[in-house]
């Protein structure tokens, strides 16, 4: 199902020829212990249509572990999803998270095992939010 609303959605941009996909496409590498990452153009509005691709990878790590400060897309639309390895896999994601979640609450931190990890950050056609923020730690796993 999953595949099948990402397949619909790469046809919706294909057949709007005045969109540029790379102007939908976002996200980065991260290989530094510690680091910051944030949705687009955070903490102003991130915009409709985007695809984000985050990888963190950090030899020799045990695991990482993520702490969200900050986070509001929209509900079940703009979808916040990550999981462990070296790249953007949907269908085995660890965790997905929209709407409002709260710092400190449970969901707001997560660890992923290893030294390898991904962020994918979807965001629909319409209705926006500030989106999130969080802060990642690589260490020994207790
Ligand atoms: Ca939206």
């Amino acid at each position: 199902m999953t595949l099948l609303v990402i397949f619909v959605d790469v046809i919706f941009v294909l057949t709007n020829t005045h969109f540029d996909i790379s102007e939908y496409e976002c996200g980065n590498n991260f290989f530094a212990s510690t680091g910051t990452i944030t949705s687009p153009n955070y903490p102003g509005d991130y915009t409709n249509m985007r695809r984000c691709y985050y990888l963190i990878r950090v030899p020799n790590a045990q695991q990482i572990k993520f702490t969200i400060t900050d986070f509001e897309t929209e509900l079940a639309k703009d979808y916040f999803e990550y999981g462990e390895g070296y790249s953007v896999n949907v269908n085995q994601a660890s965790g997905q998270l929209h709407g409002v979640v709260t710092p400190g609450s449970p969901e707001a931190e997560f660890i992923i095992d290893g030294d390898q990890a991904w962020i994918y950050f979807s965001t629909d056609r319409n209705n926006v939010a500030r989106g999130w923020t969080l802060t990642y730690e690589a260490g020994k796993s207790k």
